[in-house]
């Protein structure tokens, strides 16, 4: 990430950001990766990066930290930290999801915030974006500590959201069983069933078929694309995917359905090779049943089945890559190794998990790259048929919003490819997705006045 990389119109307005948010790297790495995409518009498109929208863009319009008590099952009394960055809502309510990690930080929670206002503009519904969480651990909590950390977290939330204002969802650490607790909350409080609150709800109180599997399929059906562009598809591909989680599971899932073979997945311990193919059954039953560990899955599947905690999964060879688990987790040596391997193409499916130096590789090397904001946007664009479905009292069938979740996806697919073109760099995602996003929420901005 060196400053002389950026268009010199660029250089002294990442150096405000640096200056003016000391300690945070990631919000750094997110803003540079959007920066560098705007060369060929800065110099020549003044109404797109006068000094105004830009500088406006990288300060959030609101950041929210609070504290949330809790009690143990033992009676011992917590302390986590909460979160909630509004970042921007120039084209609807902030929307995006909220994490519960104990990596969580400002900056962690800045960069998904920053990331989430470009995804959510390509994904063409009028959504803003924001994003939330807490250094919360999940793991190994009981149900009961769960539900009392979720809703000593939505007692200070609540004041803050609305179906207008500000619309959370799930994301690592966060899944059904937190988002009913924090809507439970929620609806308490506010004494009223405003379903468009929150979205990833269950299907009985209101949730959208498809919004479970909708990041991962969304992935899936991003690099099917990719592939058609070129005459190829996922039929017969060797397929690893990074994570184990929500993302991953779901991608896994429509990889298979789409021909594929997903032989490596993996979690915070370790990652299994499975060369037969991942039996997708079993691993849901372990971790979305039993919320279990792969090294189970393992022990289940037996055969040749190799549980690997030494090593990188980025060393299984493969032709296509899904990185689907965290910020960060493919560094240089990594897309190195995936070369080495064979790879032909990466569509992240975790927001910013390759390193701004792995891309670089994989641009080097020819490598096919979808950066998250365009290939994980099925998720949050899913949410927003969430609450279109909310607001008019309706609920469409799974093949349905399948259906209209294939088009998104593949519409944003061919935006990017589009504008890449339109703007001297012919099949470059990053740039594609990165200025169509840009420009569409600098249009507003503009539009709206200095707000
Ligand atoms: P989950 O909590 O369901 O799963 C996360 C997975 O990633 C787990 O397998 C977890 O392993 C692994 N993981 C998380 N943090 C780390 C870490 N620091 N080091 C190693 N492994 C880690 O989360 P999701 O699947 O929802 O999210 C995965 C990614 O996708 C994130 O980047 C998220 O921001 C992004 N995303 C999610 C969307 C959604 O709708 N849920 C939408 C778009 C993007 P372990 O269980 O061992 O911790
Ligand atoms: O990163 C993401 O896009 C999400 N975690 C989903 C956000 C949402 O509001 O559905």
């Amino acid at each position: 990430m060196t400053l002389d990389a950026l268009h010199p119109n660029m250089q002294a307005q990442y150096e405000i950001v640096l200056e003016r948010n000391p300690g945070e790297p990631e919000f750094h790495q997110a803003v540079y990766e959007v920066m560098l995409s705007l060369t060929p518009i800065a110099g020549k498109r003044p109404e797109y990066t006068q000094w105004s929208v830009l500088k406006r863009m990288c300060e959030p319009e609101r950041q929210i930290i609070f504290r949330v008590p809790w009690v143990t099952d033992d009676g011992e009394v917590r302390i986590n930290r909460g979160f909630r960055v509004e970042f921007n809502s120039v084209l609807g309510p902030y929307k995006g999801g909220l994490r519960f990690h104990p990596s969580v930080n400002l900056s962690i929670i800045k960069f998904l915030g920053f990331e989430q206002v470009y995804k959510n503009a390509l994904t063409g519904m009028p959504i803003g974006g924001g994003k939330g969480g807490s250094d919360f651990d999940p793991k190994g909590r009981s149900d009961a500590e769960i539900m009392r950390f979720c809703q000593s977290f939505m007692t200070e939330l609540y004041r803050h959201i609305g179906e207008y204002t500000d619309v959370p969802a799930g994301d690592i650490g966060v899944g059904g069983r937190e988002l009913g607790y924090l809507f439970g909350q929620y609806k308490r409080i506010a004494n009223r069933y405003e379903s468009g609150v929150i979205t990833g709800k269950g299907l009985a109180w209101g949730g959208s078929q498809v919004r479970t599997e909708a990041t991962g399929y969304g992935t899936a059906f991003f690099a099917q694309r990719m592939l058609a562009e070129r005459g190829q598809s996922l039929e017969g591909k060797r397929v690893v995917v990074s994570g184990s989680g929500n993302v991953a599971l779901y991608a896994v899932e429509k990889v298979h359905q789409l021909g594929g073979t997903v032989v490596a997945c993996s979690d915070s311990n370790g990652f299994v090779v499975d060369e037969a193919g991942l039996d997708i059954a079993l691993l849901k039953e372990i971790k979305e049943v039993r919320r279990g560990r792969l090294s189970d899955y393992a022990a289940e599947r037996g055969g040749s089945v190799r549980h690997i905690t030494d090593g990188s999964i980025w060393e299984v060879p493969c032709q296509v890559a899904l990185p689907c688990a965290t910020q960060n987790e493919l560094p240089e040596a990594a897309a190195l190794a995936l070369i080495r391997g064979g790879v032909e193409l990466v569509a992240e499916g975790a927001n910013m998990p390759s390193t701004p130096e792995a891309i670089n590789v994989f641009d080097d090397a020819g490598v096919l790259f979808a950066p998250g904001k365009a290939s994980n946007a099925g998720g949050v664009a899913t949410s927003a048929l969430e609450m279109q479905q909310n607001a008019s009292r309706d609920s469409w069938t799974f093949e349905a919003t399948e259906a209209r979740l294939e088009t998104i996806m593949a519409s944003i697919h061919d935006r990017c490819i589009e504008t890449a073109a339109e703007f001297g760099a012919p099949g470059n995602y990053v740039v594609g997705a990165n200025l169509t996003a840009y420009i569409k929420v600098a249009d507003a901005m503009v539009a709206l006045g200095v707000i």
